[in-house]
């Protein structure tokens, strides 16, 4: 069992951009520079766009963190999403989601400026990454590729199972799959909570993307020996024995499938820090398309 280390390896990333953010400082172009929305104060959501000011920090970016409160209107947001739409200071930028009830998410990512969307949640982006030309690919699928490509896990012709069809994750990660590219060409089923008979489809997968969010859901009995796991889920479980009062569950049963398994993503430590490269990638490149 190998398993994919997703915070040696964006770190290994982070330091990759910081050279190359060295290299465009040199030559008179300004640091790469993001900024977040966070509306509320969801603790799993402050816990993430910290890390992301944190990486910011660490590569040489500049960032920018907007907190809006719970009970912000909907046209309260969208004001403040124009203002970095037209902010010639900010390359690129994100709503952390997910957002409260009250506000109607397909209609913010709709307003982020799609040159300025590295999150690649615009349908404009969407659109360009299922027809495979070049843009802002989501950080978390973004991650998962990358990953499997250094560790030169063999994707072409396999058969790619991906649990859960979430426009963030499931439903991109089995487009990007099925795809000409590197970490691509994999035969994809994706399957979702009305799929029957799940357990006879993931005994067939060669690689198993997990994006449902139930806490420790694909076991060893799901899966066949020499498999590749990604586990993309990251549930919080109330633990009294720790400091903090809970304990992060992933979305697979990690001491029994790893038995099975080639490659194995750990949680934490596996998809989560390379979301956060990924988007770090994605700020790299729309300030170098500043110039
Ligand atoms: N707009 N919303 C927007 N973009 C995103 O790309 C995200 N996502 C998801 C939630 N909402 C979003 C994230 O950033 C999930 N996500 C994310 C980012 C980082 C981590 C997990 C999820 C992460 O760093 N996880 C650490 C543990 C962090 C902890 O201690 O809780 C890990 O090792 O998995």
């Amino acid at each position: 069992m190998i398993l994919l280390d997703g915070k040696a390896t964006s770190n290994k990333i982070k330091e990759e951009i910081a050279i190359e953010v060295q290299e465009l400082t040199k030559s008179g172009i300004r640091a790469p520079h993001l900024a977040a929305i966070l509306v509320g104060d969801n603790g799993a959501s402050l816990t993430y766009v910290n890390a992301k000011v944190k990486a910011c920090a660490k590569a040489g970016f500049e960032s920018t963190l907007v907190t809006l409160p719970l009970d912000i209107s909907e046209d309260g947001l969208l004001n403040e999403i124009e203002k970095l739409n037209t902010n010639p200071e900010i390359d690129g930028f994100i709503v952390q989601l997910p957002l409260p009830k009250h506000i109607d998410e397909q209609k913010v990512l709709m307003a982020v400026n799609p040159d300025k969307d590295v999150d690649g949640f615009h349908p404009t982006n969407v659109g360009k990454m299922a027809l495979n030309l070049p843009t802002f690919l989501p950080a978390t699928p973004f991650g998962i590729l990358e990953l499997l490509e250094r560790y030169k896990v063999e994707t072409s012709g396999k058969h790619v199972v991906v649990i859960g069809r979430s426009h963030i994750v499931g439903s991109p990660m089995s487009i990007l799959m099925s795809q000409k590219r590197a970490a691509g060409n994999a035969t994809v089923t994706i399957t979702h909570s009305r799929t029957k008979n799940l357990k006879e489809i993931t005994l067939q997968a060669d690689i198993i993307v997990a994006a449902l969010g139930i806490p420790e859901f694909l076991t060893a009995d799901m899966v066949k020996d020499g498999v590749t796991v990604i586990d993309v889920g990251i549930t919080r479980i109330e633990d009294k024995t720790k400091k903090n009062g809970f304990r992060l569950a992933g979305d697979v049963h990690f001491e029994s499938v790893s038995k099975k398994s080639n490659f194995i993503t750990p949680v934490p430590g596996g998809v989560g820090p390379m979301t956060i490269a990924m988007l770090m990638k994605n700020t790299l490149l729309a300030a170098k398309r500043r110039g």
